[in-house]
């Protein structure tokens, strides 16, 4: 028998979406810690939003944001190129905690602050080169709940899957999700507070840049 200081496997629930493997960790952060948690990032993270380009027209996005990784770990989306942010003390902390519980390694993690009820992420898959073709992504969601809607690419007859994502849960996406799956984070009408997510991934280093003779 094996003892773990972390979250045992078991904890796990599948949620059962064909042709992918997605599973919620409820409680990974609980009650307290999770809000503590959230206020410490709120305040320490270097927050941008910035205009993106989406079928050729220019947006502000709907939400703040921050790219934190190793220095080798600059990642493009949108048509943004994001230059990663130094680790904070508390982030490399978060950062230990994910990977035991996921068993898997993390160099960066996307921060995206809702700050109300009409912020929001479009659909989406997180399918950029630079993950590889079976990303590992854990998704830390931290203050209001908001529901994250999965909808599968090719087939037309599933029906989406929503799910709702409590404070303090993590979300792992691995396997072909990505590959047969979109997901989003849809503005809702009634008022809502703030939530903070933080998806950990692993993005392949960019060669260093070599300095001629
Ligand atoms: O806020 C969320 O739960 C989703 C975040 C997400 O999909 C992303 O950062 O790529
Ligand atoms: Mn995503």
């Amino acid at each position: 028998m094996s003892l773990s200081l972390f979250a045992p496997a078991a904890d796990w629930q599948d949620l059962g979406l064909p042709d992918a493997d997605v599973r919620l960790l409820e409680g990974f952060n609980s009650g307290q810690a999770a809000e503590d948690l959230m206020a410490a990032l709120a305040a320490e993270t270097p927050w941008r939003q910035d205009a993106i380009r989406v079928h050729g027209r220019e947006f502000m996005q709907p939400r703040l944001h921050a790219w934190v990784g190793d220095a080798d770990s600059s990642y493009t989306y949108s048509g943004l190129r994001l230059t990663p942010e130094p680790w904070s003390p508390r982030l490399l902390d978060l950062r230990a905690r994910v990977e035991a519980a996921c068993e898997a390694r993390f160099n960066s993690v996307l921060l995206n602050l809702y700050r109300n009820e009409r912020d929001s992420m479009g659909m989406h898959a997180d399918d950029e080169p630079e993950l590889g073709p079976r990303p590992i992504i854990a998704s830390l969601s931290l203050g209001e709940v908001r529901t994250l809607v999965f909808k599968h690419r090719q087939r037309a007859d599933l029906k989406p899957v929503r799910i709702a994502l409590p404070s303090g849960s993590l979300l792992l996406m691995a396997g072909s999700t990505q590959v047969h799956w979109k997901h989003g984070i849809a503005k809702q009408s009634r008022a809502l507070g703030a939530r903070l997510n933080l998806t950990f991934r692993w993005v392949t280093p960019t060669a260093p840049k070599r300095s001629r003779a």
